[in-house]
Formats: C-alpha cells, structure tokens, sequence
C-alpha cells in the first residue's frame, strides 16, 4: 500500500544503449561479452578487475546483463512493483573512467543528453496522465568526462545545468587518475561549487585483490568481498583522503552524496578525528604540515548527504547519526544490481525490502523521519517537482 508520500529512488543506475553499446565492442575491462557458444543466453557483464578471471571461460565471467540495465520500460516496471514514485538514475560503474581523453567529452554529451531526453519524455507524459502507474517520475545525474582535458570537463559541468532533468553528477573515487584528493581537481571543484552541483560519489575499483588474500581467495565466493567489503572501503579512503587534503576547507560550498550510506565513514569518522587530533605532522598539533581545519562531523553535517542502501539497522543508524539529522540521507535500491536470482522476475526485490525494512526497523515511530527518508529530503534537496 502506498504511503500516501513520493519515494524517491537516488540511486539507481543504467547503462544507456550507447553505452551498452561502447562497452560490447570492447574486449578488455570494462566490457561486454555476447556468448556466441550458446545463443540465447544472456551477455555477461564484466567490469570488475575480479571478474575477468582466465582461468573460466568468458561465458561464465562477470554477470548476466540484461534488459533491466538498459531499458526504461523496465525501470518503470521495477518502480511500480516497489511503489516508487520518483527515480534519478546514474550511468552505472565505470562511467567513463575507461575513455582516451579524445573520445570522453563528445560520450560524455551523449550519455547526458540521452538521459535528460527520456527522463523529459518521460516526465512529460507523467505529467498529462491520470493513471499513477504512467505518473512515475525520473531525473537523471549527469556522468563527466573525468579523462579529457580540465577544460572539457568544467565546460560539461555547466552544460549539465542547461539540461532541465539532470540534477547533479555521479562520479567514481578516483577522479582525473589519482583520487579525488588531487589537486588537479581544484578548478572542477570549484566548478562544481559554484554552480552549486551535487557530486554523487560511487565506488567501483574496491581494494587490491591482495588486501582478500589474491585472485583464488576473492574467486572462491564471487563478488561477495569485491562488493561489500571493497566498495564501501574504497569510498572511505576515498573520502577521507579529500577530507585530509582540506578539499572541504577550501571548497565549503561542495555537496557530495556518498554511496551505501558512506561506506564505512560513518563508523570511522570518530577514529579519523581522534587519529588527526593527535598527528604531530600538523600545524594545529605543532608540526608543520596543514591538516584538514575543519571537524570531519562538521563536514558529515554540511557537505555529506548519505543514501539509505546499507541492508541493514546498525548501519542505517549509524548512517543517520553520522549525517547529524534524518534530513540528511535518502532511500536508494541499486537497480538493477542485486537482482532476485530465482525466476519470479516480479517478486520484490529482496535488495530493495531489506534496505525498506531497516528504515521502517530504525524509525517505526517516526512516520515524518521515515517521509523524509524514503522521498522528502530527495525532493528538497534535488528540487524535484513531483
Ligand atoms: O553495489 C553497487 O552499488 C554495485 C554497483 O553499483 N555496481 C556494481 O557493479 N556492483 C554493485
């Protein structure tokens, strides 16, 4: 039964047809492989370092992709079944990390204009219709051309705010190559603050396959320590590293949405504080060396939102209490990753009702928290017209 209120979705993702297309034709990370061995099986999707593994035929490497990754009508279809009413979807991981700095800037109006396109489509005929399975809304965040020369990439970053559906940019931790702690960035973040851009931040490159004990161990259970160990670590060091660098000391006005509820920040970010407060590097400390001048609860509180896709009470509330009020973080699914594994293709999305029951687990007494959660701080902050 509906709420009566928007659930808004922020992040879920695509893979455009052109994208899908760029990544078929390629052979190497990130790409896409048609199984020709046996025709009618789905093509596999490979863009992990972890997936593309030798030693099993390509067939059997990475995941399945379907329609769901690429096709509107799908996105709509999963929304309905979920009582969604409002998504804004981001081109999937790697973006266009991948792309040579000639290609990137040309894929990177592409990609956006093809979003902006069908989300106004879309939302045009929402807006005329009187069933609510067509007023169904999307908004898209735009992807950058983080490989093409500085120039091209503050120029799309003010393109974007001429494309009436695009309503900020998702991004990956490693910015131009070495991070996001980078000071190469500095003119892009000063891009993106000025016009007042929110940066959603995803992982996608995990941690070295050292770190679980090499290629055999990580092979032994799949993506199981790729996806939920080393994403929500690598936007961690990610973020952590921007914190350090001072980034949000020079840049107050950066608004960044971190994927699964901030990695591990959350959790971390009073060993952080205390590890700063007491590194006699720093100047405040007596060394000689600028630290970061901010409190990191000051930026969690100012510069971080947080979505809601931690699976789990423990980590939404520390979410919640991390983000320093309910009004900071916001409901997400991941479609169209963690799809059910059985054949009903219509159940609901055990991803998706895990990430629902810790909202409702965390705030049972609090229907105007939940609101906010689930769609309200989305609209607001987004500026979402529903
Ligand atoms: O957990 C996730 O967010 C994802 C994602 O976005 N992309 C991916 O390849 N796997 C999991």
């Amino acid at each position: 039964m509906s709420p009566g209120y928007p659930i808004v979705d922020i992040h879920t993702h695509m893979y455009p047809p052109s994208y899908i297309k760029l990544l078929a034709s390629r052979t190497t990370v990130p790409y896409i492989h048609q199984p020709t061995e046996s025709p009618g099986a789905d093509p596999r999707l490979i863009i992990l370092a972890s997936d593309d593994d030798p030693g099993r035929p390509k067939s059997a490497r990475g995941r399945p992709v379907d329609s769901t990754y690429s096709s509107f009508d799908e996105k709509r279809r999963f929304m309905s079944a979920h009582g969604i009413t409002c998504s804004v979807i981001s081109l999937a991981n790697p973006w266009l990390d991948f792309l040579d700095p000639e290609s990137a800037l040309a894929t990177a109006q592409e990609i956006n204009d093809d979003l902006d396109k069908a989300c106004g489509e879309n939302n045009a005929q929402a807006s005329s219709s009187s069933s609510s399975d067509s007023k169904l809304k999307l908004y898209a965040f735009g992807c950058l051309p983080l490989s093409a020369p500085l120039k091209d990439i503050v120029t799309e970053i003010h393109r974007l705010k001429t494309l009436p559906q695009v309503k900020g940019v998702i991004m990956g931790t490693t910015g131009l190559g070495s991070g996001l702690d980078d000071p190469k960035l500095e003119e892009v973040y000063s891009a993106l603050a000025a016009t007042h851009t929110l940066v959603f931040v995803h992982p996608h490159y995990g941690l070295p396959d050292s770190a679980f004990g090499g290629p055999e161990t990580i092979a032994k259970s799949g993506h199981v320590l790729p996806l939920a160990l080393g994403f929500p670590l690598e936007t961690t060091i990610a973020m952590a590293r921007m914190y350090l660098a001072g980034v949000f000391d020079r840049h107050p006005d950066l608004q960044f949405l971190l994927a699964h509820s901030g990695g591990t920040l959350p959790f971390l970010a009073g060993r952080i504080e205390s590890c700063v407060a007491h590194e006699r590097e720093f100047i405040a400390n007596g060394g000689h060396r600028q630290g970061p001048k901010r409190s990191i609860w000051d930026v969690l509180h100012t510069n971080i939102y947080l979505d809601a896709v931690i699976y789990g009470q423990p980590g939404l509330k520390a979410a919640i209490e991390a983000a320093g009020s309910v009004d900071r973080v916001m409901f997400g699914t991941d479609h169209p990753f963690f799809p059910p594994l059985g054949d009903d293709q219509d159940s609901k999305w055990l991803s998706v009702e895990s990430n629902k029951t810790a909202i409702d687990g965390c705030l049972a007494q609090d229907e105007d928290a939940k609101r906010k959660i689930l769609g309200g701080n989305a609209v607001r902050v987004l500026g979402l017209e529903l």
